[in-house]
């Protein structure tokens, strides 16, 4: 059968559905066009066994991608959508994905997008490298339907903004029923943190009750009742969040959504408020059973160079309420942002300790390396951030090493008082930690090498 286009959702993300591309199929379905999607991050890690998947290395797939292309072409399709995610692999996705698929597909046009595009000198980069693709930035659902309408796209129109979230179908998971479900309440967020690469935008909303349509949806479809929500921040509004609190409550009671619904989201610190202490419990009796926040460092003056306004007071009293009703507190953790002094590290780690010991907080994520803005050092010239001429960064006495050294600490502290943690993809660790000139070969390898060994996952 002929498609009118093909989407392949290109890795290395989690396991896990993308609502991307399936909101993408829903409009194009709408729009009286055709649409497979076709998730090669998921033939990665089911169809892939006994390779060294662990180093995210695609030279070691290129038999599987060649036979993954072959099915493409049963398909014939006119145009060939890419999303792209997570810019850390993209040389490898270059080379061993999308060129072949270039070569293959002389006649059908290339589109894509995804939150890479959120970055200019990936977006710029990727332009001049292929002058005739369609480059879609920001939401896609009316970009697509506009191309595959006309043919026409200015690569140069930027950041898409949907004002009316309401106004669009649901995403359409035909394709991959099986795999675990992502939601969205809102899109884009008020906040601008200096390390953040998600494009500020005003934040929009969907209705309450269209959200929880769509839970009871995909719970009677798929039989799915976990769920991470993709809004940048679920908080934003509270008023609405509690809304949406209560209209779940209400489906529980009257069994139209299961007891064990289990909600996760990425929530932000906000001032005390007095009715932080109701909506807290009015997440936790809705299905919220753990929050991802943003941390980012122990230290106040360190969030506030980040442009994050948020006291550790501020963090207290909000995880106060979260550990009351049992909701997991996952925070992330910046090692390395350029101002960070060793002073500041050392109230990170003490306020670890104490997160620890008073709270829910069982688990940090620490980015060292997979964080693209921290590491891309023309972002920070401006402020004096200069080249190791080693493949890193330094910044007066925050060097490659020292950042490395406190990194180790963290890992260490957290094996001490047994908090988990996860510094996304071992991999990069050794590209980007254990390969430096200034770790490798030295105690400091051997040592990274053994906590990996002990207790990191995905
Ligand atoms: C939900 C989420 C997660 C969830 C679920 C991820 C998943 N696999 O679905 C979890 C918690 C697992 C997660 C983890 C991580 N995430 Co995350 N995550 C997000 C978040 C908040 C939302 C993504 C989302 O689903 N958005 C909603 C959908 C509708 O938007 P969308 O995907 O962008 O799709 C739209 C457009 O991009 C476009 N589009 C998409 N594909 C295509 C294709 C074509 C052809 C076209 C035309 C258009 C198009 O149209 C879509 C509809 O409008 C984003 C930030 C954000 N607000 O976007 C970060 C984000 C994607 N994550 C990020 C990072 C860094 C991570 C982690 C590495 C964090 C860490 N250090 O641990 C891990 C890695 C996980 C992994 N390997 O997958 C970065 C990626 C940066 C980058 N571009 O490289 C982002 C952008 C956050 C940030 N500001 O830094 N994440
Ligand atoms: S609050 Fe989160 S999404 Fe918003 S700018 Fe900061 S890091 Fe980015």
């Amino acid at each position: 059968m002929k498609y009118d286009i093909v989407i392949i959702i290109l890795p290395f993300l989690k396991n896990m559905d993308q609502i991307g591309p399936a909101l993408l199929k829903a409009n194009i379905i709408k729009h009286g066009y055709t649409c497979k999607i076709i998730n090669w991050n998921y033939k990665i890690f089911s169809e892939i066994k006994n390779k060294d998947i662990e180093h995210r290395n695609l030279k070691y797939y290129t038999k599987e991608i060649s036979l993954w292309i072959d099915e493409i072409k049963q398909y014939n399709p006119k145009y060939i959508g890419l999303s792209l995610c997570h810019i850390r692999f993209s040389d490898d996705i270059f080379k061993y994905m999308i060129k072949p698929l270039k070569n293959n597909f002389l006649n059908s046009k290339f589109v894509v997008g995804g939150s890479c595009f959120f970055i200019d000198d990936f977006k710029s980069t990727y332009i001049k490298n292929n002058p005739s693709h369609y480059v879609v930035i920001g939401d896609g659902e009316d970009a697509i339907v506009q191309i595959l309408k006309t043919d026409t796209w200015d690569n140069n129109i930027g950041l898409n903004v949907i004002k009316n979230l309401d106004n669009y179908p649901a995403p359409d998971y035909s394709d991959s029923p099986s795999l675990m479900k992502t939601i969205t309440f809102s899109r884009g967020c008020f906040n601008n943190c200096k390390f953040c690469n998600t494009p500020h935008s005003s934040v929009r909303y969907r209705s309450p009750l269209n959200v929880v349509k769509e839970l009871v949806d995909i719970w009677k479809k798929y039989k799915k009742s976990s769920f991470i929500f993709t809004d940048s921040l679920i908080n934003s509004n509270r008023k609405k969040l509690e809304e949406l609190c209560n209209l779940i409550i209400e489906y529980k009671k009257q069994k139209k959504l299961p007891e064990n619904l289990n909600l996760v989201a990425f929530m932000y610190c906000f001032k005390e408020n007095e009715r932080d202490e109701i909506i807290y419990n009015k997440m936790k009796k809705a299905g919220f059973s753990s929050i991802y926040i943003g941390l980012e460092s122990g230290s106040e003056k360190v969030r506030k160079e980040m442009n994050k306004m948020i006291t550790n007071k501020n963090f207290n009293y909000m995880f106060k309420f979260l550990t009351q009703n049992n909701i997991n507190i996952y925070c992330s953790l910046i090692t390395g942002f350029y101002t960070e002094t060793n002073e500041d590290f050392q109230e990170t780690l003490t306020y670890l300790r104490y997160l620890k010991e008073n709270f829910n907080t069982n688990y940090i994520i620490i980015n060292i390396g997979s964080i693209h803005m921290i590491n891309n050092i023309s972002a920070w010239k401006h402020v004096g951030v200069v080249t190791d001429g080693l493949g890193s960064w330094v910044y007066k006495d925050n060097t490659h090493l020292v950042r490395v050294k406190r990194w180790v600490k963290v890992i260490e502290l957290c094996l001490e008082i047994d908090l988990a943690f996860v510094d996304i993809y071992h991999h990069l660790l050794y590209n980007d930690i254990i390969k430096h000139p200034h770790v490798k070969g030295t105690y400091l390898e051997k040592k990274i090498v053994r906590l990996l060994e002990n207790k990191i996952f995905i």
